[in-house]
C-alpha cells in the first residue's frame, strides 16, 4: 500500500493486486543520467531486443503548483507500461526510487508490480543534514553511505561543515585542501550528484576574519577551489564566534559581495546559505534594529538564513519560526540540533524525531538535522526528518521511528527497537534538552518503586513485565551483533551494546533479588544482591574505560529510567540487609561542587571524581558578565592542589582575576600567568576552601571554556 512507501507520497492510489510485467521495459525519454538508468536497471528488466513494454519519461510541462518543485514527479504503473513525468532529473530519480519500492521480487525469481498512480512532491524545498558537529568528522566511507541513504529517502541536501575540519574553519579556511582530502571531497561530491543531493560546502571564517578586501577575496578563492572540485552549493557559517567577526553589517556586506561576485556569476550554483552568530532566540538581541534586523534588512533576499530554534538545542515550533522570520524578513532555514551528541558524548540519541511542528511548512525554507558523529547510528533520526520534511501533515514521530527501526536494521528490528527505546535521552546537559526514554516500561517502574520503597511486595504483574524487558535487553546486543549486516553501525554502537547487555543482566538479577527477598528467602536474595553488585561494578568499569573523551567520558545507557531503577532497588535492598547508607558501586559520593555565579554557565554540567572537579568543556562561546565568577568548593575531606584553566582568551588577566578564600567571604588574589588564556595555579595551602575566577571589568567578557579543573587530594 501507499503507507509502505517512504517518504509517504502526497497522493497515491496503489492496487492490492500485483501483476508480472509481460515483457521487459524499453526506456525512452530518459536523458543521459547514468545514476537513474543504473537504478532502473537494478530493479526492472530493461529491454534488449524483442517485445517490450514502454517506460516513458517525459518532462513535465511548465505550469504552476507543487509539481513544478525540484524532485516532484508523476508515476503511473499499469500492465501496459510505466510513465514518469517530472520537472527535473531529480524528480525522475525520485520516481524511480518510488518505483523501486513498488517492485517485489517473488520466490520464483520473477518480479511483480501493483497498478499505481502517484503524484508526489516535497513540502520543504531543502531537506537533509548539516554535518556541523564538534568532534571527529564523519569518515569518507560514512559520507558516501549517507548520500546513498539520502537518495533513497528523497533528501536533497548535505551541508558539509564539521567544526573540527581545519580547512572548513580556523586556522586553515584560507588554504586549499591538501591533495588527499581534496580528492576525497571530489568523490563525495560525485556520490552526491548520483543521488541528487546538493553537496553544500560551508566555510567558518568568523574566528579570525578581517573585514577587508584580502579576506573577501580569500573566501571567493576558496569557493572557486571547491567549485573546481565539483561543488555547486555554498554556505558561510558565523556560529560560535566572538569578537570582530560577529558584526551583522560586516557579515551582510561580505555575504552580499559573495552573492554578487561568485553566486550570481556562476550560473549553476544553488542559493547561498548563511548561519548567523545569533542563531537562536535565546542568544538573540531582542532590541529592535539589532543583529537579526540588520541581517533582515541588509542581506540580499536570495540568501538563506539558518536558525536552530528558541535555544541552541530545541524543538522547532511555528511560533518560534514566525518570531525570527519577521526579523530576518524571509523564512528561516532550520538547523535542527538533533540527534547531535557533541555536548553529551557519553550518550546515544536513538529515539524518535519529535518536537518538530507539523504546522510549520510555510515558515521554513529548508530543514536540516545536525546528526551524531556516529553516521550510521544517526540514520534513525534522519529517517524521521526525511518523512517530516517531505510530507509534513502526515508526519507521526512514533510511526516514523517504528519504520526507521525496520529500515535501518531489517535483520534484527526488534532487538534494535529495544536498544533504541532505552538509549534516547541525552541526560542532564548545559542545553537543558531532554528526550523521553523507556516510555513503555516507565509506568511499571514507577509503581514497582513506590511499592518497594514502602517495604512492600511489588505485584507479580509489574515485576514480570519489568523482568521480561530486562531479559529482552540482555539478549538484544548479541542479536544485533550476530544478525546485522551493517558492521559499521554495530561498531559505532559497540560500547553502548556492551553496557546495555550488562544493564539487562543487572536488571534481571535485581528482579530476582526482590522476588527472593519478598518470598522470605534471604540467602537467595543475598546471592542476587551480590550478583547485582558485580554487574554494577562491571558497568562502572565500562564507563571508566571506554569512550574516554575529555568532554563527557564514559558510556551511559538506560540512564533516564532503567539504570536509576536498578541502582535504587540495589541501594534499598542493601539498606535492608546491611543497614545504614550503602553507596552504589562505582557511583561517586564526592560532595565537591561548583562555586559559581554566572548566568551563562548555570546549567553547565560538572565532572566530579576523587581526583578533582571540572566543568564539562563548553563548545559554544562562554561569557561572564561584570562581577560574575566561576569557581569550585571542594568537599570538606579534600584539599585543593592546583587549578588548571584553558579559557582561550588572549587578554584574560586584563579583565579577570583568580581568587581563593577560606570562608567564601574574604578573597585573596592568586597570582597567575596565562598564555593565550591557558595556565595553572598552585594552591598548596591547606586552608583554601574556595577558588574562583572573576570578571572585575565593567562589561561582559567572552571566552571559551575549554578547561577549568581543580585537582584535589585527601586533606
Ligand atoms: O548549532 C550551531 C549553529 N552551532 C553549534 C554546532 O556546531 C553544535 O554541533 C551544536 C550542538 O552542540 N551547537 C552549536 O552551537
Amino acid at each position: 500500500t501507499a503507507q509502505q512507501i517512504v517518504p509517504l507520497p502526497q497522493q497515491a492510489t496503489i492496487s492490492q493486486q500485483r501483476f508480472t510485467p509481460a515483457h521487459s521495459y524499453k526506456v525512452s525519454g530518459l536523458k543521459k543520467d547514468p545514476a537513474t538508468l543504473e537504478l532502473l536497471g537494478s530493479i526492472l528488466p530493461v529491454a534488449g531486443k524483442g517485445k517490450s513494454l514502454p517506460l516513458k519519461v517525459k518532462k513535465l510541462k511548465k505550469g504552476e503548483g507543487p509539481l513544478q518543485r525540484s524532485g516532484a514527479y508523476k508515476l503511473e504503473v499499469t500492465p501496459a507500461g510505466i510513465s514518469i513525468e517530472a520537472p527535473d532529473e531529480r524528480g525522475v530519480f525520485y520516481a524511480v526510487q518510488t518505483l523501486s519500492q513498488l517492485v517485489q521480487q517473488e520466490a520464483n525469481g520473477s518480479i511483480t508490480l501493483p497498478e499505481a498512480t502517484i503524484t508526489d512532491y516535497p513540502d520543504v524545498a531543502y531537506r537533509g543534514t548539516v554535518e556541523g558537529f564538534y568532534g571527529e568528522p564523519w569518515s569518507h566511507q560514512d559520507r558516501l553511505e549517507q548520500l546513498r541513504f539520502y537518495g533513497k529517502l528523497k533528501l536533497n541536501t548535505y551541508i558539509y561543515g564539521p567544526k573540527d575540519d581545519p580547512y572548513h574553519s580556523s586556522p586553515n579556511w584560507r588554504k586549499p585542501y591538501p591533495e588527499q582530502e581534496a580528492q576525497q571531497l571530489k568523490e563525495v561530491v560525485q556520490e552526491a550528484k548520483r543521488n541528487k543531493v546538493d553537496f553544500v560546502w560551508a566555510i567558518h571564517p568568523g574566528k579570525d576574519i578581517q573585514w577587508n578586501q584580502a579576506d573577501s577575496s580569500a573566501i571567493i578563492t576558496k569557493f572557486n577551489q571547491m567549485y573546481d572540485l565539483g561543488v555547486r552549493a555554498f554556505a558561510v557559517f558565523f556560529d560560535d564566534i566572538s569578537g570582530a567577526g560577529t558584526d551583522a553589517k560586516m557579515q551582510a556586506n561580505m555575504l552580499n559581495f559573495i552573492q554578487r561576485q561568485f553566486i550570481n556569476k556562476k550560473k549553476d550554483v544553488a542559493p547561498l546559505i548563511m548561519c548567523p552568530t545569533e542563531y537562536n532566540k535565546g542568544w538573540a538581541n531582542k532590541e529592535p534594529g539589532t543583529y537579526l534586523d540588520i541581517l533582515g534588512e541588509q542581506l540580499d533576499p536570495a540568501i538563506h538564513v539558518m536558525w536552530t530554534g528558541n535555544t541552541v538545542v530545541h524543538d522547532i515550533t511555528k511560533e518560534g519560526l514566525e518570531w525570527v522570520n519577521k526579523r530576518i524578513q524571509r523564512p528561516a532555514y532550520v538547523w535542527w540540533n538533533f540527534p547531535v551528541s557533541d555536548y553529551v558524548r557519553n550518550h546515544l540519541l536513538m529515539g524518535p524525531s519529535y518536537g518538530i511542528d507539523t504546522e510549520a511548512v510555510h515558515d521554513m525554507s529548508g530543514f536540516v538535522t545536525n546528526p551524531m558523529d556516529k553516521a550510521e547510528a544517526s540514520k534513525v533520526a534522519i529517517f524521521g526528518v526525511a518523512l517530516y520534511s517531505w510530507n509534513m501533515k502526515t508526519y507521526d514521530p512514533q510511526q516514523a521511528w517504528e519504520a526507521a527501526n525496520q529500515y535501518v536494521m531489517p535483520e534484527a528490528p526488534e532487538a534494535f527497537r529495544t536498544f533504541n527505546a532505552h538509549n534516547s535521552d541525552p541526560g542532564p546537559n548545559g542545553h537543558r534538552y531532554r528526550r523521553d526514554e523507556s516510555v513503555e516500561i516507565k509506568p511499571y517502574i514507577h509503581t514497582f518503586l513506590e511499592t518497594y520503597r514502602n517495604g512492600l511486595h511489588p505485584s507479580t504483574a509489574e515485576a514480570g513485565r519489568i523482568k521480561q524487558e530486562f531479559e529482552r535487553i540482555a539478549k538484544a546486543p548479541a542479536e544485533i551483533r550476530s544478525k546485522s549486516q551493517n558492521k559499521r553501525l554495530v561498531e559505532q554502537l559497540e560500547p553502548w551494546l556492551l553496557q546495555f547487555e550488562l544493564l539487562g543482566k543487572a536488571g534481571t538479577h535485581t528482579l530476582d533479588m526482590v522476588d527472593s527477598r519478598m518470598n522470605l528467602n534471604p540467602a537467595a536474595a543475598w546471592a542476587n544482591y551480590l550478583r547485582v553488585e558485580a554487574v554494577l561494578d562491571s558497568m562502572a568499569t565500562v564507563d571508566a574505560t571506554l569512550n574516554q573523551n575529555p568532554y563527557q567520558p564514559g558510556v551511559k545507557t538506560g540512564s533516564l529510567v532503567l539504570t536509576p531503577f536498578v541502582e535504587e532497588v540495589y541501594k534499598l535492598t542493601g539498606i535492608h540487609f546491611l543497614g545504614g547508607n550503602q553507596s552504589i558501586a562505582g557511583a561517586n559520593t564526592d560532595a565537591s561542587t561548583s562555586y559559581s555565579q554566572s548566568q551563562r554557565l548555570a546549567n553547565q554540567p560538572l565532572l566530579v571524581n576523587n581526583k578533582g572537579i571540572a566543568y564539562s568543556p563548553m563548545l559554544e562561546v562562554a561569557y561572564l558578565d561584570s562581577g560574575e565568577y566561576i569557581g569550585f568548593k571542594p568537599a570538606e575531606a579534600l584539599q585543593a592542589i592546583a587549578l588548571y584553566f584553558n579559557l582561550s582568551n588572549n587578554n584574560l588577566l586584563s579583565w579577570g582575576v583568580f581568587e581563593t578564600s577560606k570562608d567564601g567571604k574574604v578573597w585573596t588574589k592568586a597570582e597567575a600567568t596565562a598564555e593565550r588564556g591557558k595556565g595553572s595555579i598552585n594552591l598548596a595551602d591547606q586552608s583554601i576552601k574556595y577558588v574562583r575566577f572573576r570578571n572585575f571589568s565593567d562589561k561582559r567578557q567572552n571566552f571559551y571554556l575549554k578547561e577549568f579543573r581543580l585537582e584535589v587530594k585527601p586533606a
